[in-house]
């Protein structure tokens, strides 16, 4: 065959030396009889052309692109059109004669309206609300025996972003509603882009992606009224999970305190699945991946979150950027949970390929691998924490997958989605996906192409650019999938038998939890069950309850007038994991909000000197007065930050109060006299600040007080004997006694369980 020889005899002239690569690819096996060997390995590599490095950051025309675009977008003084050129007038559309009709010559109307008519895209089918920051990741390197991934490797420094998210709510609902939070992390490593998409409960719902659009049908807002936003406080929602017991467990962590997080920087992060670690030799570990904030993990109470929804739905998001603003960087460490790598891949008795289970940290300890902190906030909200496209087959040499089917139906999803909510295939080109790793695909074209590639042969094997690009091998860091065994079967619509056991676990979360916690959780579903309008919903919500824990079930019943029915199956006989619970441990106080609420006659020196002791204990103060400005004046003045009237006490971890005006004073301001009742100002001082007081001691904050401060709080009704309410000589006196407080994060001993 001509054309053969003639191929043959290009691929000869490529090689240079004239000998084929005889030994193949390392691991990857050589060709069988090749009629034309490939050129992609010659002994001594050719250099790839420059015309083949892959997509170039410099438009044909010379014009730098990609991360140089904010430049190219936004340079010089004056305002352009689109196209560069000038512009004199924005505010008037071109009319004729200035009560005339306008034209509709005028092209620069045309653009501006135009461009803003398609300003917006789809939002996230799931996870739409989010919140999302810049980081580094520094890698303890203990994770090296196990993975061959470059970014686990001692002292590596990877750059990352992080993006925070509810899962039900649309992208403008509130941020402390009941739900799970998403966690997703994109790793910018030196082998190409890794995410772990995870979440912040170590559990999910279904145990086959089949059933996704179900759950999340089930949980989104009714179809006919499209309400309620955000919930799952409703019938759809409750009918789903009673029904389909295997979401059992993840349902509990919902209602636990875990589904309403006190901020992204207090949750811990789950990759969820089991996922495969590869080392350098080729074993295989099985591992569950873990995230733990140096900030303890940390929930508000369910009255705070309801208030927050109204007062500030942007809570979580502001709390992130306010944080990383003021240089209180949050970090997590990344912790890995190892298993061997069965052919049967059980642990304990706990199948590691269902996603309804966890692994008790006390089985299978949490081993440090590395530290992630978040230290850079976006500059651009849509451009970065919208665009931004997560995928779980974003892996790198040394992470593989596992057959968890909720984990091949994720592998699938996650391309699809970004096609419709980006535009199309291109999402990897924007400027927040691209890989820090040179990138030298074959993909071309397709809309919003912004890369200019050159030659003349995306296609494999080619003799026209070279041979190039190169294949790697394993040990030139390709990615090669880990020969794992597939089971031999039939083709089958089944889970295993295994998948069957939906309470066990539930049962070990709720006996791990303390009392006060479990309180909690009764409250929540005596919550979300009375707000459903079915009976028969409710009925076998408790069918489900009683075969989690007959108290639990009782309880609820209880709060729904209901009668509790008797367990369906036999309790499962299992051991609390100590490590679920978030109480009993004391934690950092580094960035913990400290409100200092003064009245008109406080002690300026006192509350300077507190904020002054707050700022170096690594805390934050906010001076919360009547009025806005500055109290006092020349060195000594103090800056008002909040006013009666925009603080509400959620926004603080512990209140303190200085000189306020306390019973049936007169010192309020006319304005506010008259924006309440008189009565109600005789009896407790001003209303806003006895609601602040009386709310944060109601929600176990810790609360203290000096210089006349003591008067809101008897007030507020807030005895001073009580726990955690502290009364000082001296704002630092005050302070001194407040911080220890704060480190369990609130004043447990307030509540009483029996
Ligand atoms: Fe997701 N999920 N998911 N999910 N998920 C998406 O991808 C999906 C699941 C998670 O901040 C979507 O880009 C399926 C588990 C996070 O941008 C979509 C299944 C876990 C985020 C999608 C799951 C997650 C998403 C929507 C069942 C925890 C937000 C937009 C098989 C381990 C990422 C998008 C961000 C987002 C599909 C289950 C976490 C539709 C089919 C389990 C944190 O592709």
């Amino acid at each position: 065959n001509p054309l053969k020889r003639a191929a043959q005899k290009i691929t000869d002239s490529l090689r240079g030396d004239g000998g084929a690569p005889e030994e193949g690819i390392p691991g990857k096996p050589a060709p069988e009889s090749p009629s034309v060997a490939e050129p992609t390995e010659p002994r001594d590599p050719l250099p790839p052309k420059p015309d083949q490095s892959g997509p170039d950051t410099v438009s044909p025309t010379g014009q730098p692109t990609g991360a140089d675009q904010a430049r190219t977008a936004q340079s010089g003084s004056y305002l352009t059109t689109a196209q560069g050129t000038r512009l004199h007038d924005t505010d008037h559309s071109l009319k004729a004669g200035p009560r005339g009709p306008v034209l509709l010559q005028d092209h620069h109307l045309r653009e501006k309206v135009m461009h803003f008519d398609h300003e917006r895209i789809p939002e996230r089918v799931v996870h739409a609300r989010g919140a999302a920051a810049h980081g580094t990741f520094q890698s303890y390197g203990t994770a090296a025996t196990v993975t061959k991934a470059a970014f686990l490797a001692e002292d590596e420094e990877t750059p990352v972003f992080v993006r925070f998210s509810t899962v039900l709510g649309s992208r403008g609902s509130s941020d402390t509603v009941r739900d799970t939070r998403g966690f997703a992390t994109k790793f910018y490593t030196s082998e190409g882009v890794f995410d772990l998409v995870g979440n912040n409960m170590p559990v999910f719902f279904i145990q086959d992606a089949i059933k996704f659009p179900d759950i999340i049908h089930a949980g989104k807002p009714h179809p006919d009224r499209e309400i309620p936003q955000a919930q799952s406080a409703h019938d759809t929602f409750w009918d789903f999970v009673t029904l389909h017991t295997e979401a059992t467990h993840h349902t509990l962590w919902n209602m636990s305190d875990r589904g309403i997080p006190r901020s992204f920087r207090t949750m811990e992060g789950f990759g969820v699945h089991t996922f495969r670690l590869v080392n350098a030799e080729g074993a295989t570990t099985l591992v569950k991946f873990h995230w733990k904030p140096q900030l303890g993990v940390h929930s508000l109470v369910w009255e705070e979150a309801q208030i927050i929804n109204g007062v500030d739905p942007d809570f979580h998001r502001r709390d992130l950027a306010d944080a990383i603003e003021a240089g209180a960087y949050p970090q997590w460490e990344l912790g890995i949970q190892t298993f061997p790598d069965t052919p049967d891949q059980m642990f304990e008795g706990i199948d590691l390929l269902d996603p309804t289970n966890l692994v008790p940290e006390e089985l299978a300890p949490v081993q440090p691998v590395g530290l992630l902190t978040l230290d850079r906030n976006p500059s651009n909200f849509f451009a970065e924490t919208e665009q931004v496209a997560f995928h779980v087959g974003h892996l790198v040499p040394g992470v593989d997958i596992t057959d968890d089917p909720l984990l091949a139906g994720r592998l699938f999803s996650y391309l699809d989605t970004q096609i419709t909510r980006l535009g199309g295939p291109n999402f990897p080109q924007l400027p927040i996906n691209r890989p820090h790793a040179p990138v030298n695909d074959m993909l071309r074209d397709g809309l919003h192409q912004t890369a200019v590639h050159r030659g003349v042969a995306p296609y494999r094997p080619n003799s026209l650019d070279g041979g190039c690009p190169f294949l790697a091998g394993a040990d030139t860091g390709a990615f090669i999938e880990a020969p794992v065994r597939v089971p031999e079967s039939t083709r089958v619509r089944e889970a295993p038998e295994s998948f069957a056991d939906h309470f066990s676990q539930p049962r070990r979360f709720w006996l791990s939890m303390s009392p006060l916690e479990r309180e909690h959780i009764i409250g929540a579903y005596t919550f979300e069950l009375a707000k459903c309008y079915e009976q028969a919903i409710r009925e076998r919500a408790l069918l489900v309850l009683a075969n989690i824990d007959p108290e639990l079930c009782g309880e609820v019943a209880t709060g729904l007038g209901l009668p509790a029915p008797a367990p369906t199956v036999p309790l499962a006989d299992v051991q609390p994991s100590p490590a679920l619970s978030q109480l009993g441990r004391t934690w950092p106080t580094d960035g913990r909000v400290i409100g200092i609420v003064v009245g008109p006659d406080g002690d300026l020196d006192g509350v300077r000197a507190v904020r002054e002791a707050v700022v170096e204990g690594g805390m934050v103060p906010l001076v919360v007065a009547q009025a806005g400005g500055v109290l006092g004046s020349g060195e000594g003045a103090v800056t008002v930050q909040r006013t009666y009237a925009t603080a509400r006490s959620v926004e603080f971890d512990a209140v303190l109060l200085a000189g306020l005006p306390g019973v049936g004073s007169d010192a309020y301001g006319a304005r506010d006299a008259k924006a309440f009742p008189a009565a109600a100002q005789q009896l407790t001082g001003d209303p806003r600040v006895t609601l602040l007081v009386s709310e944060a001691f109601r929600h176990g904050k810790a609360v203290g007080a000096w210089a006349g401060g003591e008067a809101v709080l008897e007030g507020a009704g807030v005895p001073t004997g009580a726990p955690g309410v502290v009364v000082g000589d001296t704002g630092t006196a005050a302070l001194e006694q407040l911080v220890p407080l704060l480190g369990g994060h609130r004043v447990w001993d307030r509540f009483t369980v029996a």
